[in-house]
Formats: C-alpha cells, structure tokens, sequence
C-alpha cells in the first residue's frame, strides 16, 4: 500500500551543554524516526538569543522531514527526543534550553490546537528560523502563499554567523 508523505520543516535549537553537538545528535535521532526521513539539512547558524539577553547565543538549523506520520505524532516524537537530551519543562518562555525542537510547517496544513500551531506561531519574526528555511527551501511558500525566501531577505539578520 502506498502512504503519502508530507514535508515537515522542523527547526533546532540549543543554548546549553554544546549546543552543536546538540543539535548534531538530534537530527541523528531525528533520522531514525518511523515512517519518516530527512530529504534536507541546512547550516548550522549561530544567533543571538532573542528573549532574555542573560543567556547564551543559540546553535540553529531546519530541516526537512518527509513523514507520513501525523503532526500530533510528530509533535510527540519530537517531545520524546528533547526529554531525552535532557530538557527539562519549565516555566522560562524563550530562556536557555538544552534543546528545543519545534515544527514550523507540515505540509500546508494550518493547525490551531491547545498543543499545537502550525505554522509556527513566531517563524515569519525569527531569521534563525527563516534563513535555514530559505536556505533548504527557495521556493517554499506558507499556507497563505508568502515567499520563505522573501521574508527572509527582508528580515533583520541581528549579526548570525553561518557556521557551514
Ligand atoms: N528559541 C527560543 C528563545 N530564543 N533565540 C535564538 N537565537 N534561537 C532560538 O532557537 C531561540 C531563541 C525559544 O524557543
Ligand atoms: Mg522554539
Ligand atoms: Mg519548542
């Protein structure tokens, strides 16, 4: 039986305990997940952390996931992953985190739920969001039609160095 496969573009991020071995190991884990596999990998990015200044700078990267799992699944296999490197939840919006991976596109779905929204709520504000985004995907627009790779031309680059 054939099952369609979506693209999920999911964005990495880590500020503590080697961010880019962090990172590196997350999306070796990532490419072991079921009825998915990585179709791209974008640089590694060093950004200043947007929220609090108190912390270090971020390592980022996107990639993109073909799956046909559903966002849900995902969105707990992704939880499962960052529970596993360590991360623990707690109440520090935008503070330091070992690891932090979240789903900014499935596919063209628009999905507004308590656990999750999609597209990701903060991507069009983030360029450690959109200039990996654009770098995978050129010619990837969101579910209203706005070119990834105009908004990050457009957006404030705040001094991120691309690391590969
Ligand atoms: N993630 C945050 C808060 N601030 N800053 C950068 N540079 N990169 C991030 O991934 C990031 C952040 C919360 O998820
Ligand atoms: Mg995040
Ligand atoms: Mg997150």
């Amino acid at each position: 039986m054939h099952i369609s496969k979506t693209t999920a573009y999911i964005g990495l991020g880590s500020n503590l305990s080697k961010p880019i071995e962090q990172v590196k190991a997350a999306i070796e884990v990532i490419a072991k997940l079921p009825q998915s596999h990585i179709s791209a990998v974008s640089s590694l990015y060093l950004s200043k952390p947007m929220g609090p200044q108190d912390q270090d700078d971020y390592i980022n990267a996107v990639l993109a996931l073909e799956t046909s799992l559903t966002a849900i699944e995902l969105l707990d296999a992704l939880q499962a992953i960052e529970h596993t490197a360590g991360r623990v939840r707690k109440d520090n919006r935008w503070g330091a985190r070992i690891l932090d991976l979240d789903i900014i596109l499935f596919g063209d779905e628009v999905i507004d739920s308590p656990r999750l929204t999609i597209p990701h709520y903060g991507m069009c504000e983030r360029e450690f969001v959109l200039v990996p985004l654009a770098e995978i995907s050129p010619q990837l627009t969101l579910p209203n039609g706005t070119s990834v790779k105009l908004l990050s031309q457009n957006i404030e680059k705040n001094a991120m160095v691309k690391l590969n």
